[in-house]
């Protein structure tokens, strides 16, 4: 990808947007958070949503990194570099996708599970969530099952999230909703479940209300499930 160097001489204000996007994945691959707020707020000055600044910019910069990291390309101190450059997008675009008027819509209590450090896709589902109207509590990364039920009780949700990157981490998903189940709170909050390595058929597995591909799918099936559930 390209060269740290280079970019000094880059006028990211100069490109067009498609040259300025290709820009924004090469620099989020080198963990450019400069570049990366600088070409954020580029987009945004030329009238590119927040949500399409996201996907467009962020979010397929970061499957890049994702696909070179798999392959033993990139190794963990890059990929943490690049996702310091990604949060610092994320910063600014969280504003704009959180503006909202409206009373909360129903409350959500999201974290990732022990054992797991991945925070940027649960960081964007908090984040479209408090855009759709939701009020969000964000309990960060490797949380025990105590955690959640310190939340719960003290928040009351209507929805538990959980995130998990690890295929050796997403089965804790598990423990914490059969403590919900024993602790006879099971049906308090609905359940939410997502992370790159979940499915449908293990969402069901291990009893959650539904396994959400992305932050967009989250956003949707907790309106419909809040909505279901007030209407019962
Ligand atoms: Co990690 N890592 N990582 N990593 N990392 C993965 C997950 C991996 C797939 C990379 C790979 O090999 N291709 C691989 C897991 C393999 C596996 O389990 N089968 C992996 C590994 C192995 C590891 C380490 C073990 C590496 C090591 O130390 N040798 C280590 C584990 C540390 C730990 O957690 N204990 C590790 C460490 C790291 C970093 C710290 C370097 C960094 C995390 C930084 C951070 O998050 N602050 C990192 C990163 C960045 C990744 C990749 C490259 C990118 C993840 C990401 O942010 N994606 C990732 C590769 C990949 O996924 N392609 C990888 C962008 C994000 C927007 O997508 O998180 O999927 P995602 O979230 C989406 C959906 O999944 C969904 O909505 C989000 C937005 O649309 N979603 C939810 C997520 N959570 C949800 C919760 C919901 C609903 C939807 O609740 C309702």
């Amino acid at each position: 990808m390209s060269d740290e160097n280079l970019d000094d001489d880059i006028d990211l204000s100069a490109l067009p947007d498609d040259e300025l996007v290709e820009q924004m994945h090469d620099d989020l691959y080198d963990g450019l958070r400069d570049e990366i707020v600088e070409g954020t707020e580029i987009l945004l000055s030329r009238g590119w949503s927040a949500s399409k600044v996201l996907d467009e910019a962020l979010v397929e910069g970061m499957r890049i990194v994702g696909i070179d990291f798999r392959d033993g390309i990139l190794f963990v101190p890059e990929v943490l570099m690049s996702a310091n450059a990604m949060k610092g997008g994320m910063g600014i675009l969280r504003p704009l996708l959180a503006e909202t008027g409206a009373e909360p819509i129903g409350k959500m209590v999201i974290g990732t599970v022990k054992g797991d450090i991945h925070d940027i896709g649960k960081n964007l589902v908090g984040m479209m969530m408090e855009g759709a109207g939701f009020e969000v509590i964000d309990l960060g990364i490797d949380n025990p099952v105590e955690d959640y039920l310190a939340a719960i009780e003290e928040h009351k949700p209507d929805i538990l999230g959980m995130s998990a990157l690890l295929t050796t981490t997403m089965p804790y998903m598990k423990v914490v909703i059969d403590t919900l189940v024993e602790k006879g709170i099971r049906d308090d909050c609905i359940v939410l479940v997502g992370g790159a390595p979940l499915n449908e058929e293990f969402g069901k597995a291990v009893g959650a209300d539904a396994y959400c591909r992305d932050a967009a799918v989250a956003v949707e099936t907790a309106q419909n499930l809040i909505s279901q559930r007030r209407a019962a």
